[in-house]
């Protein structure tokens, strides 16, 4: 990092390839985090079809993402790094305002404690009730399906949309009072919720308000459109 944010110029770096599919909740962390850092001009994305089952092509696996999963980014010299936090640190770690992964070693700690928290109390929770209690992807990519174990995980989901919205009772933001990861960790975990008729509990008012003013932000209203051609 240089010690002086004034002297970092995003449009000296090289491109960048994502991995990406739009609308997906997974791939909206990177847009957004991309957006908060203002790169989105240094990333060239590249749509690969969940829906036909792309991302788990033997040639997808082997050369891309082991995992399988969406996003990937891909530095010019051909470094290929997945997992939503791990490429929002690494875009942070470029530089520039605002800090997304924390400064001070207090700060990175809680973030990345409460960004994990919502992948393991509500992200992640969703998306195994997603491909395990619904149609998912459908029948020639979810050739496993476990509903029982998908219910428990929406049930499981919901109760951590109760928790987050009692730290927001408390704080502005996820992770204490600034933007973080973490808000776009919970964010990506109510994008999922919403596409799947999850609703928050009407009781979780502080969780609502904080989404409705998350919503706001331009990072987060342009994500889908943000890889579209302009004009
Ligand atoms: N831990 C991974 C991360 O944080 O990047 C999870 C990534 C993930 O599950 N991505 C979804 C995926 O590839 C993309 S999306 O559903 O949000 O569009 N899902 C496909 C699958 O078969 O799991």
């Amino acid at each position: 990092m240089s010690s002086d944010i004034t002297q970092f110029d995003a449009t000296k770096l090289p491109m960048m390839k994502i991995y990406d599919f739009p609308r997906g909740p997974y791939p909206a962390r990177v847009r957004i985090a991309l957006a908060e850092k203002n790169l989105q001009s240094r990333a060239q994305f590249e749509t690969v079809d969940l829906y036909k089952g792309e991302h788990k092509k033997p040639a997808f696996i082997a050369t891309k993402n082991y995992s399988g999963t969406l996003p990937v980014l891909e530095l010019d010299d051909g470094t290929l790094i997945a997992e939503c936090t791990a490429i929002t640190e690494y875009l942070d770690a470029l530089d520039g305002v605002p800090t997304l992964t924390g400064k001070t070693p207090r700060e990175k700690g809680v973030i990345h404690m409460m960004s994990k928290r919502a992948e393991l109390e509500l992200l992640d929770a969703i998306s195994v009730y997603f491909h395990h209690a619904t149609p998912g992807l459908g029948p020639d990519v979810e050739i496993y399906q476990n509903a029982e174990w998908g219910f428990r995980q929406r049930d499981k989901a919901v109760r951590g949309m109760r928790y987050f919205d009692g730290v927001l009772r408390t704080q502005p933001f996820v992770a204490g009072e600034g933007f973080s990861m973490a808000d776009i960790t919970v964010i990506g975990g109510l994008i999922f919720a919403g596409l799947l008729k999850l609703p928050v509990p009407a009781e979780c008012e502080a969780l609502q308000a904080w989404y409705a003013s998350m919503q706001e932000r331009p990072s987060v209203k342009n994500r889908v459109t943000m890889s579209e051609p302009t004009g």
